[in-house]
């Protein structure tokens, strides 16, 4: 078994999909959570300056979602030929694109442009993304793509807290329920209940 370190900060956001990939795949790994003060001194010796990093005997890799595909390849949770895998990808994009429509209004620096950026999403942007992945979902038998579990799945449920946060829905999942199927259906892997029982509680 290859020895695994996985580097992220002290939340879920972009690194969870990783942590609950690697447990699903049984993989031993040491979860390196990095408080924020300490940053600045690991920075650097990154591939790309930012943080989720999974390192293999040594090597480091980076991008959340690449990393997610390369897991979802390893543990057998890829699409069963090239479209599949196109669509997996294609789908996976469309949540990251709504994960970056809400960073833009949660990274706002300036109170009150990030409560009027918040009311024009809530209303122009976030109900038609919403809705067209509950359709992606329900097409899919509760999943993100391919109608079967896959490493989608995965970047959607570990990102689900903190899209909740972002988007400033906190009853999102009873909104669509189709998004609690997902996240049900990656939390029913025995590995991956046991890991999350145990791992250091956060909010987003
Ligand atoms: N595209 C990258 C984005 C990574 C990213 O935005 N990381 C943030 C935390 S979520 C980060 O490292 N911020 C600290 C910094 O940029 O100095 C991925 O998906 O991994």
């Amino acid at each position: 078994m290859p020895k695994v370190v996985f580097k992220y900060f002290e939340v879920k956001a972009l690194g969870e999909s990783t942590r609950l990939l690697l447990a699903y795949g049984g993989q031993e790994f040491e979860d390196q959570r990095i408080p924020f003060d300490q940053w600045p001194s690991h920075k650097p010796s990154t591939p790309f300056g930012q943080l989720p990093v999974l390192e293999i005997d040594g090597k480091q890799y980076a991008q959340s979602i690449a990393i997610g595909r390369y897991l979802g390849r390893k543990y057998g949770l890829a699409g069963d030929d090239a479209e599949q895998d196109f669509e997996i990808d294609q789908n996976v994009d469309f949540v990251n694109d709504l994960r970056a429509k809400a960073a833009v209004v949660q990274y706002e620096p300036d109170a009150e442009i990030k409560a009027k950026k918040h009311e024009e999403q809530s209303k122009n942007i976030y109900p038609a993304l919403l809705n067209k992945l509950d359709e992606i979902i329900k097409k899919n038998n509760g999943h993100i793509a391919a109608g079967k579990l896959t490493w989608g799945d995965f970047i959607f449920a570990g990102m689900f807290d903190y899209l909740k946060v972002m988007l400033q829905m906190p009853d999102l999942e009873k909104k669509y329920p189709s998004f609690q199927q997902v996240i049900d259906a990656v939390y029913a892997n025995p590995k991956v209940k046991a890991y999350s029982e145990n791992a250091p509680k956060c909010d987003l």
